[in-house]
């Protein structure tokens, strides 16, 4: 973890122009006439016979000697003084080291300028003296800053060890010899070079995150959770009597359930890497972010089917939220062949508002554009979905996974079938270009959470702008594949009925929103063609629907990330008929999807 951070100045924490721009001519100006004026001072007496000519000549040659620097540093502090000079320092700079210097980070200058200079700069910034941010500056006095030894000297004086510590700076070659005395790097990439280092990348201070992060664990939560004196009485009682289960189960995350002597709360938290398959699958913190934004977004549109939010920590990359109790994971409840009378009008009501308040119908062109800045960073997610669930599928990737040697044969057909290759990759192109509305991006029925009453819906870490039947498609796909899990004619029926229930009551949730609140500004309202458009669009959703329920089913038994509904079949033969037929289904949703019209023919 990181516990202190060695700053540049020159392109860093300050503009490279500042320097080369504004000191350097400031200094040439004004240099002539205090040696005139003290030429018997000692340290003018230190620069040597013809001081003038001497330091004009060191500056023209940008001479690190340590006379001119002492006597530049001199005119600087009476142009400092004076208000002649002001020091500039980025505002994404200072604001950042306020917060860092406050969330208890140690904070220190390494800079070509000396230790006097670096002073001086900061002590006379606009926003005034900030020099009790730095615990120490250090200069080249120490060592130059492409030598890997002068960071290992500082590193011993401040005291920490070298993973403890991060170094930023706009130098690439500095940031290379601070790696190699094991300290961490972030390159300040202000003026967008192309170029792509092996160093985490900013463009600004702000986007420097995660300092803090920690993953928790059920020792360190209950300190954490006490800090945040509102979910402590929350909670009730004292931290000793709370107690603390880690219950994910899912590919990605850490989950928390944490019961007090009053209520409960559950914890999320973004682990640094893919939980499913362990550090050498490094995932970005970010999805937290993102999901908390998705979050946000969906207790706006539809409060009752999401849980309720507690607090987000950006640093940690974590979320606490409304303790779901006693609902169970939606997977688990079809396995176990429950009913649920309210769940299809609940998930085609969540589809239907979530999808319609964040598309072009509803918003304004710049409102929708503004949205998409948003979640336009979320790519490593989308990274996923575009993998795995698009392409790996039809081709032998190493993740692949599949019940040998029932389904060898099918894997063979898959990698072979050109015109299923290429449906495949009409829709994730789709998925990559047609932004259509925010989608919860991964909805399926491990990321619904139910009673028999009541239905929530988590997880949407991978919310993208996609088209709007990539969430419809999802949900109907776990649904399909928990019917073609099952042997039981009647729960089939129902599961068949709720594929019915769930495409009909998103159609009318989605039309009657389009016909009552369409205020966006595709398919202007003044031409006057609101209906006949609403039947167009339906028609795309209800296609684009198809094509991704069945990419869905395929990727869920023959790439990486399969469903308990079918893995928890213990005889392979029996799995592999089922498998089979799925996929087979599913090939011809994906084929037909133009030609199959309704959803009696799916049926
Ligand atoms: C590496 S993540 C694998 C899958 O888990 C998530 O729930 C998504 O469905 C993703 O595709
Ligand atoms: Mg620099």
């Amino acid at each position: 973890m990181i516990k202190a951070i060695v700053t540049d100045i020159e392109g860093t924490t300050s503009s490279l122009s500042f320097v080369k721009e504004v000191l350097f001519p400031y200094a040439e100006k004004h240099l002539p006439d205090y040696v005139r004026k003290h030429a018997n001072s000692p340290e003018v007496k230190a620069v040597g016979e013809n001081p003038i000519e001497k330091l004009e000549q060191w500056m023209r040659e940008d001479k690190k000697e340590t006379a001119l620097k002492t006597l530049q540093g001199i005119v600087w502090a009476e142009g400092y003084k004076s208000g002649e000079l002001v020091a500039d320092i980025y505002p994404d700079a200072l604001a950042k080291l306020k917060e860092w210097k406050a969330t208890g980070f140690t904070l220190y200058v390494y800079s070509s300028g000396s230790i006097a200079a670096q002073k001086l700069l900061f002590g006379n910034t606009a926003a005034g003296d900030v020099n009790n941010l730095f615990s120490g500056y250090f200069d080249t006095t120490i060592g130059g800053k492409l030598e890997a030894d002068s960071y290992q000297k500082i590193q011993k004086q401040i005291g920490y060890a070298p993973q403890e510590i991060l170094f930023l700076s706009d130098s690439v070659a500095e940031l290379d010899a601070a790696k190699k005395a094991g300290w961490k790097t972030v390159w300040l990439n202000r003026y967008s070079s192309t170029a792509k280092p092996p160093h985490t990348e900013a463009k600004t201070f702000a986007e420097i995150t995660y300092l803090a992060y920690r993953a928790m664990d059920v020792d360190t939560l209950p300190a954490y959770l006490a800090e945040h004196k509102k979910l402590a009485e929350f909670l009730g009682g004292n931290p000793k009597e709370w107690n603390i289960r880690e219950v994910g189960d899912g590919n990605l995350n850490l989950v928390f359930i944490v019961k007090g002597t009053k209520q409960s709360l559950c914890v999320k938290q973004a682990l640094p890497y893919v939980r499913l398959v362990g550090e050498s699958w490094p995932l970005p913190l970010s999805r937290a972010h993102y999901e908390y934004l998705a979050l946000v977004e969906q207790n706006k549109n539809t409060p009752e089917l999401v849980p309720a939010l507690y607090l987000h920590d950006a640093e940690l990359a974590l979320t606490v939220m409304e303790c779901l109790s006693p609902h169970i994971i939606l997977r688990k409840g079809l396995i176990a062949k429950t009913r649920y009378p309210n769940l299809a009008k609940h998930i085609g009501q969540f589809m239907a508002r979530n999808l319609f308040y964040t598309s072009d119908f509803y918003l304004s062109a710049a409102e929708k554009k503004n949205k998409m800045v948003q979640f336009a960073g979320n790519t490593a997610m989308c990274k996923i979905t575009e993998d795995l669930v698009f392409s790996e599928p039809y081709f032998n990737a190493p993740m692949n996974k599949w019940n040998s040697p029932a389904l060898d044969k099918t894997m063979e057909s898959l990698a072979t079938d050109v015109p299923l290759k290429l449906a495949a990759q009409e829709l994730k192109h789709a998925f990559l270009t047609r932004a259509e509305a925010l989608a919860h991006g991964d909805l399926h029925s491990g990321s619904i959470m139910v009673t028999e009453k009541e239905t929530r819906v988590i997880d949407p870490e991978f919310g993208f702008f996609a088209p709007i039947g990539f969430d419809v498609g999802m949900y109907l796909a776990n649904l399909l594949l928990s019917y073609f899990s099952h042997s039981d004619a009647e729960y089939k029926k129902w599961l068949l009925a709720q594929v019915k229930d769930t495409w009909n009551i998103f159609a009318e949730e989605f039309s009657a929103l389009f016909l009552a609140r369409k205020s966006g500004d595709s398919f202007s309202l003044a031409l006057n063609i609101n209906k006949q458009a609403l039947e167009k669009i339906l028609a795309t959703i209800w296609q684009d629907t198809l094509g991704y329920c069945g990419v869905e089913i395929i990727r869920r038994i023959v790439g990486l990330a399969h469903v308990e509904d079918l893995e928890s079949i213990a005889d392979a033969a029996e799995r592999g008929t089922k498998e089979n037929a799925a996929i087979a289904f599913a090939r011809k949703l994906i084929l037909g999807r133009n030609t199959i019209h309704d959803i009696a023919s799916v049926l």
